[in-house]
């Protein structure tokens, strides 16, 4: 291939090249900085610059790009002023996160750049929701997404490239293998010659280049990024390449061999570049030292702009105040007008109507479309509101929470359906590390629920049946919702979806067809972290929450026991510790029941909370009672023995008598 100055104009050569240089001197000044403790942890891309600018030269500057730790180029070329970097690099205000997060773990939307997080993996996932959403608002974009060969052995990878291919999202999938993940060789970590032959098996188009040679970069990415831009579609792209530092600055390069270093010295890519240049009589000597002068007079600049800049005064109230993003309570009026249906119904309901005014609404599960879910709730959905809405998934729990928070990021809303609350564990990551901190680190909000049918009774054994909620109520960020009737049920995932935060939303599929109720047929909310003072007494506070709070119902009417508070939470988290404190300070004796077992249970917690702020007006211990601390039984009479009921309606007699 020929570069020469008749293919690419003389201005856009020395610009590429101003690219090239920055990230390597910027960089060359900050390990300066970190030996002198002023910079935290440090990642060096020297020698690997050429395939962060060649990516971000082909993309259009409302694209967005997301980039890993060694891919300062990409910052650079996107003009974000080099102070601000600098603020984040020492965990200043002008940063990116308020001096939450180090290095590259940021995004911003002003500059169309998505940053990782520290997993690597997700971030794929997350370009697949970005360009899905491009795709679903008819925008001809492409989303680029970078991953080193470490990551390619990350599950996060394969999700997110069987997805693209099945959905044709127009993502180029950057690989920059540079020879070592860590301290791993690539003889450790994959057994294919390539990794781009493993396209082939996600029935999708790949290419090797030189990740060390910008023109090749630039030519061959803008050709595949216009043919992306009308044919959308996923491509893989193989940089071979070489990290010429440490993993990070303090770990060094001893267990790599001299002769390598000494064969990807020779590739540099901005020597080689610049010799192109020189060669070919567009620079000379002079205006290359010009133009490195500038630059480094930028950088001393910046910094001392950065110098003036504060690090965080912590406040106590502003971090909690910065894990969600404000919701704007909207009072629907409750109609008059009710029907008598199921819990099932109602969910089915809120759904509907959910979708008839969201229009950027995207349900996403496995079996949800033709098939309607293994539950039905969404049977006749993809009638009423088109595939594109309603979308079958792969099996690919992680990857399409992923695409559920890439999809947030460009504005739309998502609703994610677990087949089983159980499987969740498959999409753990994305949720307690992606949609939770999101908004905490940098501010971007993840308008995701996710829909959890869970629960026992059913007999459906270890992997249909767990309480899982107590895996989730502990991580800020998250707000957990768990309705104990229909009528809840309808309004709790109205506001769900209304609310622009993670919500995980828990449906007990022992209530599905024996819960019933008249419910409104409006579209309307249900306060999200308020509980609901359903019976008012004195003898004591009895909290519950989902099928449980139902069991509790049936058992104290069997018992023909009144005049006590029956509290349902409703909301897990934010948790409503006012009504809880009310009323075990005005009764004295409480008791909680959960059908999750009991050690680090959302029933423990309170029990914690009444004891530590409502100890002087207690006239009992307070008492819960849980399931057993083993996984949940199949057999029925194992499985009745396994949940709590039994042992409450002893417990709760007890109690009144003590
Ligand atoms: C899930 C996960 N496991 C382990 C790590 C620790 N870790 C950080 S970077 C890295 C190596 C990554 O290698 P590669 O993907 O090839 O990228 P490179 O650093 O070479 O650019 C490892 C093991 C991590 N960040 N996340």
């Amino acid at each position: 291939m020929i570069f020469d100055s008749e293919v690419y104009p003389q201005d856009f050569l020395i610009d590429l090249y101003k690219k090239l240089l920055k990230p390597r001197l910027v960089e060359e000044k900050m390990l300066i900085l970190l030996r002198q403790g002023k910079v935290s942890k440090w990642f060096s891309g020297i020698g690997q610059e050429a395939i962060a600018i060649g990516v971000t030269s082909i993309l259009n500057e409302d694209e967005y790009i997301l980039p890993m730790h060694r891919n300062l180029g990409v910052f650079t070329s996107r003009n974000i002023p080099l102070h601000r970097l600098f603020s984040q690099w020492q965990g200043k205000l002008k940063g990116f996160t308020k001096g939450r997060d180090r290095s590259f773990h940021f995004g911003t939307q002003e500059y169309k750049i998505i940053g990782m997080i520290s997993h690597l993996g997700p971030q794929l996932g997350v370009a697949n929701g970005i360009a899905l959403a491009h795709k679903l608002q008819h925008e001809k974009k492409l989303t680029a997404v970078f991953t080193g060969e470490g990551g390619t052995s990350e599950g996060d990878f394969h999700e997110a490239l069987n997805i693209a291919s099945v959905w044709d999202l127009p993502v180029l999938f950057c690989i920059e293998n540079n020879g070592y993940g860590l301290s791993t060789p690539t003889s450790e970590q994959y057994r294919c010659e390539h990794l781009a032959d493993r396209a082939k098996g996600y029935g999708m188009e790949a290419h090797i280049v030189d990740g060390n040679n910008i023109l090749e970069i630039h030519t061959k990415l803008s050709k595949i990024a216009s043919d992306i831009r009308e044919n959308p579609r996923p491509v893989l792209i193989e940089f071979k390449t070489f990290r010429m530092r440490g993993h990070e600055e303090a770990s060094g390069t001893a267990y790599v061999p001299d002769q390598d270093l000494a064969h990807w010295r020779e590739r540099d890519p901005i020597v080689r570049y610049e010799k192109h240049l020189l060669d070919l009589g567009v620079l000379n000597w002079d205006w290359a030292e010009h133009i490195k002068w500038e630059i480094k007079q930028e950088i001393e600049e910046h910094l001392s702009i950065s110098s003036e800049d504060h690090l965080p005064d912590f406040s106590e109230s502003i971090e909690l105040n910065d894990i969600f993003k404000n919701t704007e309570n909207q009072y629907y009026k409750i109609s008059e007008e009710k029907k008598e249906i199921r819990f099932i119904d109602a969910i089915s309901d809120a759904l509907r109507l959910s979708m008839q005014k969201h229009l950027n609404l995207i349900l996403m599960g496995q079996d949800i479309a033709e098939y309607g879910g293994v539950f039905k709730i969404t049977k006749g959905f993809i009638e009423e509101f088109g595939k594109d809405r309603v979308r079958n998934t792969p099996i690919c729990e992680s990857g399409i929470i992923e695409v559920a928070a890439g999809l947030s990021i460009k504005g739309m809303k998502a609703v994610v359906e677990m087949q089983f609350a159980d499987f969740v564990s498959s999409g753990f990551n994305p949720i307690v590390n992606y949609l939770a901190k999101s908004y905490y680190r940098w501010g971007q909000n993840a308008d995701v629920v996710i829909r959890m049918p869970c629960g026992a009774g059913v007999g459906a054994g270890p992997f249909h049946s767990q309480s899982n909620e107590a895996w989730f109520t502990k991580v800020p960020g998250l707000k957990i919702v768990y309705p104990s009737n229909a009528q809840d049920a309808k309004g709790l995932l109205i506001a769900a979806i209304n609310d622009p935060n993670p919500v995980l939303y828990f449906e007990h599929k022992a209530l599905y067809r024996t819960q019933r109720q008249e419910v409104p047929l409006s579209y309307y909310e249900t306060e999200i972290g308020k509980a609901n003072l359903l019976r008012n007494g004195e003898k004591l506070s009895l909290i519950s929450y989902g099928a449980a709070l139902q069991e509790a119902l049936k058992i104290i009417d069997e018992e023909h026991i009144d005049n006590i508070d029956v509290i349902d939470l409703r909301t897990l988290q934010p948790l409503d510790t006012q009504t809880i404190f009310a009323s075990a300070k005005k009764t004295g004796k409480v008791i909680i029941l959960t059908e999750d077992s009991l050690i680090g249970s959302i029933a423990s917690e309170i029990s914690a909370q009444i004891s530590e702020y409502c100890f002087e007006f207690l006239d009992a211990p307070v008492l819960r009672v849980g399931s057993l601390e083993t996984p949940i039984p199949f057999a029925s009479i194992l499985e009745k023995n396994y949940l709590p009921y039994q042992r409450f309606r002893q417990k709760l007699i007890e109690l009144i008598e003590y």
